[in-house]
């Protein structure tokens, strides 16, 4: 694979500047999809390559400019990794920023290919992707290390219809003890639960869905396993108990039916997309058929 060095400002050339990485990324199977609608969630080992998922680390790496794939041992290198990543989550336009700025990324996230298995999975006609979001975990002894509370992505969405999935890529070998996604099994099919604030626990206001649906137990998971979940599935994660950084990333693709609702979202905000229509700006480009 050639790391594409891109001379294009932004997503305007993308035809011109394509570069199909098909041949790592695997076909999801009719199985797969099966799980996904009877779990609201399917682990699909093996989904991308890993050369392909050590791309995505350089790149976000070089974007943040952080010199340490793993937590460094000087406590000043510490602090400035730290700092590089505190830097994108405290900072929501960078945080989801990539691909405006990264060509290669935005080669990576408008892969056909991806899009297909999306379209699959939702069994919609047409898929554009709608965000990214890297997730390092940082090990517990940073004494840094924090868990996701329960949530479904829905809410944080500004899209009119749950039409939606997240593909999760394991962009390192991730053990259970690393802090990787849980599920409540079949909770895509309870009703959007709400934007949560910090202060409110799913767990007090909507016991029942603990009481219906099993919490999943992680497994193992190679580097380029990925999970997709359903925007209306509940989930979670766990703090990295262990001395390595566990670097994920996520991307959310969306129906090219979804109309834009004009709520606050910073993948979206400020690019001109008129409330109740489609997605119609070069930030998103429909990536299947
Ligand atoms: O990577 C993680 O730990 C959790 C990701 C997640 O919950 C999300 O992106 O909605």
């Amino acid at each position: 694979m050639t790391d594409l060095v891109l001379d294009r400002a932004g997503p305007q050339d993308l035809q011109a500047h394509y570069e199909d990485l098909s041949r790592y990324i695997r076909d999801i199977t009719e199985e797969e999809i099966a799980t996904f609608w009877q779990n609201g969630w399917v682990k699909a080992p093996g989904f991308v390559s890993p050369e392909l998922c050590e791309q995505v680390i350089a790149h976000y790496m070089s974007w943040i400019g952080l010199r340490w794939k793993e937590w460094p041992t000087d406590p000043a290198d510490q602090a400035e990794f730290k700092s590089k990543i505190e830097g994108i989550i405290g900072n929501p336009a960078a945080t989801f920023g990539i691909r405006r700025a990264d060509p290669w990324m935005f080669n990576y996230v408008t892969q056909r290919k991806f899009g297909e298995a999306a379209a699959r999975f939702l069994k919609v006609p047409s898929i554009k992707p709608l965000s990214e979001t890297l997730h390092v975990k940082y090990p517990i002894s940073s004494g840094f290390g924090r868990k996701l509370g329960w949530h479904q992505d829905f809410a944080a969405l500004p899209i009119d219809r749950a039409e939606a999935m997240q593909t999760w890529v394991a962009l390192v070998p991730v053990t259970p003890d690393m802090g990787p996604m849980t599920h409540l099994t079949g909770s895509h099919r309870e009703m959007p639960g709400g934007r949560l604030s910090t202060f409110e626990d799913p767990q007090e206001i909507y016991p029942e869905l603990w009481e219906k649906y099993e919490q999943s137990v992680p497994t193992p998971l190679g580097q380029g396993d990925a999970i997709f979940h359903h925007a209306l599935t509940w989930h979670a994660s766990g703090v990295n108990q262990t001395d390595r950084v566990r670097w994920a990333m996520s991307s959310y693709r969306m129906s090219g039916r979804c109309q834009y609702t004009g709520g606050q979202n910073y993948n979206t905000d400020g690019l001109g997309l008129t409330p109740w229509k489609h997605f119609d700006h070069p930030n998103y480009p429909t990536v299947y058929p």
